[in-house]
């Protein structure tokens, strides 16, 4: 790896060396490298290109950049945002009803991130997380979760298996589509599941990508865009299969799969294959008017911001997610748009964003200098806050959804 990056010659799941392009974003610092001044000078951006491979659908990146620059310290927290933490505890309580656990079964949780969704489980099970991000390491165990600082490999599926037996679940969450060498983590799955377990993660699902055009998720952690196609097609390369899939509301809509050595395959399966084939996932013309839409989705956002500064109106972002650092370099905001950006995560405030150096700045910021226009960045809770800030709205201040569509409320 030369320049902390490599470019894929080839497909990540099936090998092909013919990949059809979709989509240049340009240049790009990584999306949670949130920074202090003094680094400003010695900021990295890799190239950011998405690329689609007509043999096996996956629509991927075409750069590698060195995980240990993406995820050896890491700013996302989980716990930051309430509607996560709702989602993962009714996410536990499901996966608890259909697979009932006692104390003698182990849950695996690879990016386990500061351990909110192994906390679910931790009274009906024994519970593990391996996370490659030291600092959000060390939050977990905090909490009592004990957790493993590393990347999942093959060896550390062994060792976790010698040291503590073999898991009755395997849980991936926002992890699965990180990866370059997903066979490996399928190889390392297959060594630490039972016979009867089972390897359950969410992922963003490329038809909502598509079918709504949000191209901020994509930027240099998320490798794969994954259909469910895709996703069982790699299964079957490990003689897995996939027993039950779930579209769950979150980031826009992500994929929930339940993937097993052994089982019957749920008719859900089969009715959302036959979907995808219908809202041709597989075919490359979708990805081409995907590509036609976030032209216009960048031409709207400039045209609307461009007017609000000449009318001598203050903008702030609202929220600091890795994807509003795409839609940030991608549109060039910069702090001549956006006073400031709020966030609930203690690790980014006191930090700028990544390419575009806004300071990011606790949520009470809002209050004490309310903005005419709140740029929504983190638009994928946007009923959540919209309600939780009903007070800052009636007192005037609108809010912008920058994607897909751009909307003013
Ligand atoms: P959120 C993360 O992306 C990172 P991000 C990761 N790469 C991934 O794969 C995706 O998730 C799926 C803040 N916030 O969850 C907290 C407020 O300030 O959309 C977060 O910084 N106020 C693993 O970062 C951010 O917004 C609020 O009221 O794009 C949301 O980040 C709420 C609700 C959130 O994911």
């Amino acid at each position: 790896m030369q320049k902390g990056f490599f470019i894929r010659r080839t497909c990540r799941i099936c090998g092909s060396p013919k990949f059809l392009p979709v989509l240049t974003l340009g240049s790009m610092p990584p999306a949670n490298a949130f920074l202090k001044k003094a680094d400003f000078a010695r900021e990295r951006s890799f190239p950011l290109t998405l690329v689609f491979c007509p043999r096996c659908t996956l629509a991927q990146l075409r750069e590698v950049v060195d995980p240990k620059i993406l995820f050896a310290h890491y700013t996302y927290l989980t716990n930051a945002s309430a509607p996560l933490v709702a989602h993962f505890t009714h996410y536990a309580k499901e996966v608890i009803r259909r697979y009932p656990l006692s104390k003698k079964d182990l849950v695996v949780e690879i990016g386990s991130n500061d351990g909110t969704l192994l906390l679910q489980f931790k009274k009906s099970a024994r519970v593990v997380g391996v996370d490659p991000a030291k600092n959000v390491a060390a939050i977990a165990r905090k909490k009592g979760i004990p957790t493993e600082v590393a990347f999942f490999t093959v060896t550390r599926a062994r060792r976790l298996k010698k040291k503590y037996g073999s898991a009755t679940v395997v849980l991936a969450n926002n992890v699965f589509a990180h990866i370059d060498d997903i066979h490996e983590v399928l190889r390392g799955v297959g060594e630490l599941l039972g016979e009867r377990g089972v390897y359950i993660f969410e992922t963003h699902w490329v038809g909502n990508l598509l079918g709504k055009g949000g191209f901020d998720q994509i930027y240099h952690e998320h490798l794969s865009y994954f259909s469910l196609h895709a996703l069982s097609y790699l299964a079957g390369l490990h003689g897995m299969r996939v027993v039950d899939v779930e579209l769950v509301h979150m980031h826009g809509e992500s994929l929930r799969v339940y993937i097993q050595k052994q089982g019957t395959p749920k008719v859900s399966v089969a009715q959302f294959l036959a979907r995808e084939k219908k809202l041709g996932l597989g075919r490359i013309g979708g990805y081409r008017s995907f590509a036609k839409k976030v032209e216009r989705n960048k031409k709207e956002l400039t045209t609307l911001l461009h007017k609000l500064k000449t009318q001598g109106k203050s903008i702030v972002g609202y929220g600091a997610p890795a994807k509003g650092n795409t839609l940030l370099n991608y549109i060039r905001i910069d702090g001549r748009v956006l006073d400031f950006v709020t966030d609930t995560t203690s690790l980014k405030q006191g930090l700028f964003t990544p390419g575009t150096h806004i300071p990011v700045v606790p949520p009470e910021r809002l209050y004490t200098h309310p903005p005419h226009y709140a740029l929504l960045l983190s638009w994928n809770y946007a009923s959540a806050i919209l309600a939780k800030e009903k007070k800052l709205r009636t007192e005037g201040v609108k809010f912008i959804i920058p994607v897909p569509k751009v909307k003013v409320i």
